[in-house]
């Protein structure tokens, strides 16, 4: 029985721990995880953001570094409402992701291909803010501070895999 709580506390611990920031408040999130396939078995992708939930101070910034396994694509770092956060595997494929194809269309306006979509003030703060990142595959990065107001929780996921999925918790 205290071996079990020990494990609970822990494991309240664990959830609770934040990433620290380095002395410039620069928080690293890094992409990890790979694809594969068994044909006529399944595919499986366990790509991700780690850690999935970071917590900064306004006016920090967050670095996105590409450290999994896919070597030829990129990610984005996209800012969505909450509800927007596709939660089946239809949401994330069937064309469903709204919010996926609507930063999308932004990213390829005018038929040229842009990298950042800023909506509003400068910086990560509202939904529509989109970055496209590691064009060039593994080791490409990208840094934008975050410019919401202390109390914000941004959700984002990359639309390339609408399954990456983040939050970004402001403090004051
Ligand atoms: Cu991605």
């Amino acid at each position: 029985m205290r071996k079990f709580v020990v494990v609970l506390v822990a494991m309240a611990l664990a959830m609770l721990y934040v990433a620290p920031a380095n002395a410039d408040g620069m928080h690293v999130v890094s992409t990890i995880g790979r694809d594969t396939l068994s044909p006529n078995m399944f595919i499986k992708s366990t790509l991700r953001f780690a850690p999935g939930t970071i917590t900064v101070r306004s006016g920090d910034t967050v670095k996105w570094v590409d450290r999994d396994a896919n070597r030829q694509e990129p990610h984005t770092v996209t800012i969505v409402k909450e509800s927007e956060l596709p939660q089946t595997v239809e949401e994330a494929f069937s064309g469903q992701c709204r919010s996926c194809n609507t930063a999308g269309e932004r990213h390829f306006a005018g038929g040229e291909l842009k990298q950042v979509v800023n909506v509003g003030r400068a910086g990560l703060n509202r939904p529509g803010d989109s970055r496209l990142f590691s064009l060039n595959g593994v080791g490409g990065s990208y840094a934008a501070k975050v410019s919401a107001k202390p109390g914000t929780s941004l959700a984002y996921l990359c639309i390339i895999h609408p399954w990456m999925q983040g939050h970004i918790k402001v403090t004051g």
